[in-house]
């Protein structure tokens, strides 16, 4: 069979529920690599309006995938299927997965990672890196940029948003492991939406070494009970959720940057913690801080990581 290449060798159950047809589905440019597969934009015909197109991401394998990642593909698809939709979290919206190779698709993301987002959003004007900031006032005062600005809401906004995606799947037994800015995508009107969260690796000691296209390393998002014991639960996750507010309010910043991961471990065994960034209040970076306390069971759950921050929202309009 090997003349059939694009011919999947697996025989995945049909699914009526989740089932698309793949004539209906036009591939398009590449948005970008995953852990393994492969992120292409699609136009899904008929998918949620008849007769009209609905932008899609669509993710599959590459040429040379091996059968781990081929059953690590469908081990995502069937958990977005038992986790079920949620605002803040990227959903599933089909796949096809009879007569060719398997195509998960799901909701697309017009402005990409909430790292890079952030980033482009940081003001060209030094003097906006004070402190001094009105909590409606942009961030980007420039009238000639064509970015909307940030403010200081938007930044509590996008908090928020996470914490209440991870919320969603922490009370579905789900436990992301690699929550990080990389990871989260910016969809219309900036809603943001964990991605990746299907994905169940857990890290091996060589990975520990292995850096993010940007030369960053993940170990950096990792509580240290995760980091020493493989001890991942939902508070291992907030541990990593207050990584990635410290992200949110340094407008993309690299955590602990040129600390190799020899010296990571040192710091983290001294208790040693990042400090309040810029962007962040101090009440912002006390929440940080709950987020890195040595036992988890001290830090705050996203139950309450989303009150404090809707009461933060509200409180302060
Ligand atoms: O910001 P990016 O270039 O856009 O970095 C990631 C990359 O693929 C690797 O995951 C893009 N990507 C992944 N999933 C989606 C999606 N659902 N919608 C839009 N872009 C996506 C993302």
């Amino acid at each position: 069979s090997s003349d059939f290449t694009e011919v999947s060798e697996y025989q995945i159950p049909y699914d009526s529920k989740w089932e698309f047809p793949r004539e209906r589905l036009k591939l398009g440019s590449r948005l970008g690599e995953g852990a393994f597969g492969l992120v292409v934009k699609g136009e899904a015909m008929g998918l949620l309006n008849n007769n009209s197109p609905t932008t899609v991401a669509v993710k599959m394998l590459k040429k040379d995938a091996t059968d781990r990642e081929m059953a690590d593909l469908i081990r995502e698809m069937e958990t977005m299927k038992s986790i079920g939709k949620n605002k803040n979290i990227i959903n599933l919206l089909g796949c096809c997965t009879q007569r060719g190779p398997l195509y998960v698709i799901v909701e697309f993301a017009p402005y990409g990672n909430l790292r890079d987002f952030l980033k482009s959003h940081r003001p060209e004007n030094p003097i906006c890196t004070s402190m001094i900031m009105e909590y409606e006032t942009p961030i980007i005062t420039s009238e000639t940029s064509e970015r909307k600005a940030l403010t200081q809401k938007d930044l509590i906004s996008f908090a928020f948003q996470v914490a209440r995606g991870m919320e969603y799947l922490a009370s579905k037994q789900c436990i992301h492991r690699d929550l990080a800015a990389r990871n989260v995508l910016v969809a219309e009107d900036y809603v943001l939406k964990l991605a990746d969260f299907g994905l169940t690796r857990n890290l091996s000691a060589a990975d520990y070494y292995k850096k993010t296209t940007d030369g960053r390393l993940p170990v950096k998002w990792m509580a240290p009970e995760a980091l020493f014991d493989r001890k991942y639960t939902s508070k291992s996750d907030v541990w990593s959720y207050g990584v990635l507010l410290w992200e949110i309010f340094t407008l993309g910043g690299n955590p602990y940057p040129s600390v190799p991961v020899e010296a990571l471990f040192a710091l983290l065994k001294d208790g040693h913690r990042m400090k309040q960034p810029p962007y962040a209040s101090s009440k912002m970076h006390g929440i940080m801080q709950e987020c890195w306390q040595e036992d988890p069971d001290k830090r705050p759950c996203f139950k309450t990581l989303v009150q404090k921050l809707d009461n933060m929202l509200t409180s302060s309009l």
